[in-house]
């Protein structure tokens, strides 16, 4: 681990509301200390229907011994979302300021909006959803791909008061029933269908599938889906767009084109005015047993939370472009592409497309087309087009990238070599880099750098963000002081984080805060270094990160073993060069049955069906059994040995059966 530090440069500095780590020193400790002050003065630049009132703004319990775990922020105060993203906006004189660049798939198709006119349509489509009876405290679950429609949407659900809950549209038509019927939604809003790349998603049909699957299943009725007419925009040629319509079904009855539902409706809609404490969203996130967990966001806490981090850990100023290129589908598109942004009035990319087309200059092009000054991905897609720029290739070069300032990580820790590349090559060597450590629970970042405070190391997260305070706890839950190596706890709340899980406050309870009481436990681990520098070791839970996807091993065990050939699968993460992560699975076969590659390629197709394409596995392994403890525990850390073919596995003795250690490395597929 390189520990080489990475002053911030002055390009970064000469413009940072924070100019040197004394600052933020200062300012975090007053963040702890004055925590009430602190958020006053954030909550100033917002429009409250009723004003925050001093005194207790932050309720809490964070021990389960004591009571239910809750967490209440300006409880009584009333203000609507939406109308401070807006209206808030444009009454500040940044109506026509751009409030997205929004470029497509292909480089052709582009387009702007302004603050006024996203104003408008949200207003437009927010009537159309009351006009179908949706009112506040209802779900709205949205399927899209990345168009302004998708942050419509959101917004409108939020100027009413209803619940969005976006499920990212790379999950299966089986993921999405499961969200739906859990989440009870009403209406479902998607696309018929996007290109990424040279490919064609038809995400109306999953939507037909994933509706009937939710009724047949579940016993849920979805009671209508709303359709936004996405290809006939960006489908050359009359002929193609008859065959697209038989692609996917259209129920006259329930189905109903967005255009349809914006016809007629006043661009005036009132905002409903909601308690601080009411709910903005439910995000789906995978939980270590299989089924996900409906992570609930509400309101004051989390705008206040999302605008400040965005303000101060991108240094954003008024004239500059910041473009995050997460999918609306999960929590940074949420967070940083969405409510963030519009909260200080910033003009943003949003990008449809893939990095990779019409070459792999893609994202290099779109920021130097709208000379982008804040760049937020994530390490596998710097990895992965760090490969393509590694080779000596002429045709590669990079166009002028001399707008950059700051540049933001995000969804795994970052690798040095990775860190370095996205320093040299895209900062040029004077660009601050951010690597922001966060959950879709934590709603904003919780462990990250400053630009212009935190001297950089190149792989670590560094200090907590303003109001965040965090402990490192070893296993028996006793507190690791100065450098050590342990668990990633919070010993208090902020304003931006989750308040449960959807209806199932026992699971918050349990999977947060009954390993360390008292505390709300990350699953994640970490290292404190001599210089007081936090870096992220990965998760401690059976969880896995493929390309800043985070997902369960029981969930992908689950579906292996769903086919009737398996008897019991386990599934273990096997470092991966671009994703981070990769799938290696262990399948053991019911007696006498045939393992062979058209059972693996049943296996890969199950995955991709049940969760997602991202989701599927890099190896199938034949196993003829796992290894167990006496109790039947499988021991993964065995397993992820074998993945890798590290013999070193330790002491096997308390297993069941030590001979299937040695049987395991001898069956790994040639190929792993
Ligand atoms: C925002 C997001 C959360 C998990 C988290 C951790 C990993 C995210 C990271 C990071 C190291 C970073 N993670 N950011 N690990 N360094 N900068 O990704 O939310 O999808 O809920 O995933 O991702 O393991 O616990 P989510």
């Amino acid at each position: 681990m390189s520990s080489r530090m990475y002053k911030p440069t002055d390009h970064v500095i000469k413009k940072s509301y924070l100019p040197s780590i004394q600052k933020y020193k200062e300012m975090y400790e007053r963040s702890l200390t004055e925590s009430e002050l602190f958020w006053t003065e954030v909550a100033q630049e917002f429009q409250w229907h009723v004003a925050p009132k001093p005194g207790g703004f932050m309720k809490y319990n964070f021990d389960i011994t004591k009571g239910r775990v809750f967490v209440k922020f300006m409880e009584e105060a009333e203000l609507n979302v939406c109308y401070n993203l807006l209206d808030r906006n444009v009454k500040n004189g940044f109506g026509d300021k751009i409030a997205f660049f929004w470029e497509g798939n292909s480089p052709d198709d582009y387009t702007r909006i302004t603050y006024r006119k996203l104003l408008d349509l949200v207003c437009q489509f927010a009537n159309g959803l009351l006009a179908k009876g949706i009112r506040k405290g209802d779900r709205v679950a949205v399927y899209m791909p990345m168009i302004l429609e998708a942050v419509i949407c959101m917004l409108a659900c939020a100027r009413i008061g209803a619940v969005h809950t976006v499920v990212f549209a790379g999950f299966s038509s089986d993921a999405l029933a499961e969200r739906l019927s859990d989440a009870k939604a009403k209406l479902l809003v998607t696309a018929d269908g996007a290109w990424r790349g040279e490919r064609m998603y038809v995400y109306k049909r999953t939507c037909d599938d994933a509706i009937e699957k939710a009724r047949t299943f579940f016993k849920h009725r979805v009671d209508m889906c709303m359709v936004v007419n996405h290809l006939d925009r960006v489908t050359p040629g009359g002929s193609l767009k008859s065959e697209i319509k038989d692609l996917y079904n259209w129920n006259e009855e329930t189905d109903i084109w967005w255009h349809e539902v914006l016809e007629g409706e006043s661009n005036i809609c009132p905002p409903e005015w909601v308690a601080a404490e009411d709910p903005l969203f439910v995000l789906y996130t995978s939980g270590s047993t299989g089924k996900p967990k409906g992570v609930v966001h509400t309101t004051a806490g989390y705008l206040m939370y999302a605008a400040a981090t965005f303000r101060y850990v991108f240094d954003y100023h008024r004239r500059d472009v910041y473009w995050c290129t997460a999918d609306v589908g999960w929590i940074t598109g949420h967070t940083y592409v969405v409510y963030a942004p519009l909260a200080n009035a910033a003009t943003s990319v949003m990008f449809e497309g893939t990095p990779y087309f019409p070459k792999v200059d893609r994202y290099w092009s779109i920021i130097n087309k709208y000379k982008v000054t804040q760049f937020y991905t994530a390490p596998t897609a710097i990895r992965a087009l760090m490969a393509h720029y590694n080779v000596e290739d002429g045709n590669l070069t990079m166009p002028d990238l001399s707008s950059l300032r700051v540049l933001g990580s995000v969804g795994e820790p970052i690798n040095p070599a990775a860190w370095l590349w996205y320093y040299t090559r895209i900062g040029k060597e004077r660009c601050s880099i951010v690597d922001t450590f966060w959950q879709t629970e934590t709603g904003g970042h919780v462990i990250t750098g400053l630009p212009g405070a935190t001297p950089m190391k190149p792989g670590a997260a560094g200090f907590p963000f303003f109001g965040v305070e965090p402990k490192i706890l070893n296993e028996d839950g006793v507190e690791i002081e100065g450098p050590g190596e342990g668990y990633l706890v919070f010993a208090r709340p902020w304003p931006g984080m989750m308040r449960t899980l959807l209806e199932d406050q026992d699971r918050f309870e349990r999977v947060y805060f009954s390993k360390f009481p008292g505390y709300y436990c990350t699953g994640d681990g970490v290292r404190r270094d001599e210089d007081g520098y936090l870096w992220i070791t990965g998760r401690i839970d059976d969880m896995l990160n493929v390309s800043g996807h985070l997902m369960s091993t029981a969930e992908v065990e689950g579906v292996l073993a769903s086919d009737p050939r398996v008897s019991e699968a386990a599934v273990v993460p096997k470092p991966h060069e671009v994703k981070g992560e990769a799938l290696y699975c262990f399948v053991v076969l019911k007696e006498g049955l045939q393992f062979d590659a058209d059972l693996v390629k049943t296996l890969t197709l199950l995955v991709r069906q049940k969760i997602g394409a991202f989701a599927a596995p890099d190896t199938i392994q034949n196993a003829p059994g796992l290894p167990k403890t006496r109790s039947g525990k499988i021991m993964r850390r065995i397993l992820r040995k074998i993945a890798v073919g590290d013999h070193e596995v330790g002491d096997i003795s308390t297993l069941a059966d030590p001979g299937v250690v040695e049987e395991l490395f001898n069956n790994r597929p040639a190929e792993a």
